[in-house]
């Protein structure tokens, strides 16, 4: 009779303990949008962090995603968390340039060289240095989840060797950097949302886009080219943002529910990523697409034709936000 007394009363304190925190989450929707495919690992993701809501707030939570740009592109979604209209976006970096110029760290070529170093970035220091500057743009960055290294797919040719990239009509992100750095290599790049991307390779009106393999297989671009290069040129993280006036109005433990389950879909999601690439890059030669990686040496002059991109960016993004990143990198790197 005493054990089942204690158990009883132990049950009661625990629920009686729980009822606060309970007590401090209301019913909410949360609206979500991304503009890739539910394919993609973000789908994943995003699948992760609705279960892990869905359990610590006992359902009084509904996610609804929206995917392929259907709530418009990652610049247009992310301006509707800052007006207080959309909850949260999985948006990358690199067409909010415009919102933080600091951003544009990111879209340096050849910045990291695995997704290892990407990740001790984004998780660490320098990934909650940029988190206070979106802060004070209206925008709460939950967590980096990964888009991936970007390789560059075309209807032309093979990009073998420096002089392949001349002339040739390519899609970049709306971001100069990524614009300058095309446009160092010899290409006629043009700015486009990605929302736009397919049906203008489809229609030939440009010649070439740069994605990770997993983009490039679950947005069908094998379907509309033909030549898939290992350029490696650039990682682009996801940031998984939050609306900064509807965060502000999210109870403390709320909030860090928010945190947790971005964290909890950032781990699955960069998981798959990973897991997928070689599937994708398998994938997409299996539909069709010439696959080839480029010589090191040809690597080499390609970075050269690159590197004034840096010096050239330098105070748009902010020399002590380029001086930190290097430091920290070198500090990775043993240097
Ligand atoms: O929401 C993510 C996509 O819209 C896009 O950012 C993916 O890497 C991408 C690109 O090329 O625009």
């Amino acid at each position: 009779m005493k054990t089942l007394t204690r158990l009883t009363l132990t049950t009661a304190l625990a629920a009686t303990m729980a009822l606060p925190a309970l007590a401090e989450i209301r019913t909410r929707t949360i609206t979500v949008s991304n503009g890739v495919a539910e394919s993609h690992p973000v789908g994943n993701g995003v699948a992760a962090m609705r279960e892990c809501i869905v359990e610590k707030t006992a359902g009084a939570w509904t996610v609804n995603a929206f995917w392929s740009s259907a709530l418009g592109d990652d610049l247009t979604a992310t301006q509707a968390l800052r007006s207080g209209t959309q909850e949260m976006v999985i948006t990358s970096s690199s067409p909010l340039v415009g919102i933080e110029p600091a951003l544009g760290v990111f879209d340096l070529p050849f910045l990291f060289s695995n997704s290892q170093e990407a990740d001790a970035i984004l998780d660490g220091d320098f990934g909650a240095f940029m988190d206070e500057k979106l802060e004070a743009a209206g925008l709460v960055n939950l967590a980096y989840w990964e888009n991936g290294f970007r390789n560059l797919t075309n209807s032309v040719r093979p990009i073998q060797r420096l002089e392949d990239f001349d002339g040739m009509r390519v899609r970049v992100m709306q971001n100069n950097i990524f614009l300058d750095t095309f446009q160092a290599l010899g290409t006629n790049a043009t700015p486009m949302a990605f929302g736009e991307v397919f049906t203008a390779l489809e229609t030939r009106a440009i010649d070439a886009q740069e994605n990770p393999y997993v983009t490039i297989d679950t947005s069908k671009f094998y379907e509309v080219q033909g030549y898939l290069s290992a350029t490696q040129h650039a990682y682009t993280p996801f940031l998984a943002l939050f609306s900064g006036p509807i965060f502000n109005t999210y109870s403390e433990t709320e909030q860090q529910i928010l945190r947790d389950c971005a964290a909890v879909g950032r781990d699955e999601q960069r998981r798959v990523s990973r897991e997928l690439s070689d599937v994708s890059l398998a994938n997409v030669q299996q539909a069709g697409m010439q696959f080839n990686e480029i010589s090191p040496e040809e690597m080499d002059r390609i970075r050269a034709a690159v590197e004034g991109v840096y010096a050239t960016h330098a105070e748009s993004i902010g020399i002590d936000v380029i001086d930190r990143m290097q430091a920290e990198l070198n500090a990775l790197r043993g240097n």
